[in-house]
């Protein structure tokens, strides 16, 4: 038995869904995590402390932490090429799922909350604009990671495209002008062509 909770709403159980689905493995899914289920009841914090999604329960396995589950589902089904047998090309991998969760995240929270989200409560523009700005220059940095590249790592699709695709989702779905990233662009929709790219990069699930 393998189920994942977490709602679909939140990039960092899409992660975990979209590597699920690219390994045509077969899982149930429950709704957890706010406003949809509160995560913080004793019955959740059992399985994880710091009421969050996505959880991943396998049998009588549970981890959480999107990137260690995104890692043990590719490596435990290595075949798909998700994680890279080489070395380094793992590692590099691991640095732009790293980059990505912390970095990256760490920059684009008021301007999601305010211009994605569009949460009451968020309409500061000087946070926007300094939001923004923060998010532009991280991705500054992929845009030209990505020059002449068709994946983020080596010649093949890997849990680093997931990651950057994912969040790449969210700067499209900002609806005012912005910089234009052309790598970034390109590489976004290549990940949309994708079978469970375009389902876990849809319209509804910014
Ligand atoms: N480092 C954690 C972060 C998890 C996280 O921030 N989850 C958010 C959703 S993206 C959450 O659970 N928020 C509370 C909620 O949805 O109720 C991971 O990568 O799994």
């Amino acid at each position: 038995m393998r189920m994942i909770l977490g709602r679909v709403t939140s990039i960092n159980v899409r992660k975990v869904l979209w590597v699920a689905d690219e390994l045509d493995l077969p899982y149930e899914r429950e709704d957890w995590g706010l406003p949809n289920r509160d995560p913080s009841v004793p019955e959740f914090l059992a399985l994880n402390p710091n009421a969050q999604v996505p959880v991943l329960i396998e049998d009588d396995f549970v981890l959480w932490e999107s990137t260690a589950i995104m890692r043990h589902l590719a490596g435990t089904h290595r075949q798909a090429g998700l994680l890279p047998e080489d070395a380094r090309q793992r590692a590099l991998v691991d640095q732009w799922l790293g980059w990505q969760g912390s970095d990256l995240s760490g920059v684009w929270g008021y301007a999601v909350m305010a211009l994605v989200r569009k949460l009451p409560g968020y309409e500061d523009e000087a946070q926007i604009a300094a939001s923004l700005k923060r998010w532009s220059t991280k991705l500054a940095i992929l845009d030209k990671a990505l020059e002449g590249r068709t994946y983020m790592v080596g010649d093949t699709f890997t849990l680093a495209d997931i990651s950057i695709g994912l969040a790449s989702h969210r700067w499209f779905a900002v609806d005012r002008p912005m910089p234009e990233f052309a790598n970034i662009r390109a590489h976004y929709e290549r990940m949309k062509v994708r079978a469970a790219g375009a389902h876990h990069l849809g319209l509804t699930t910014p």
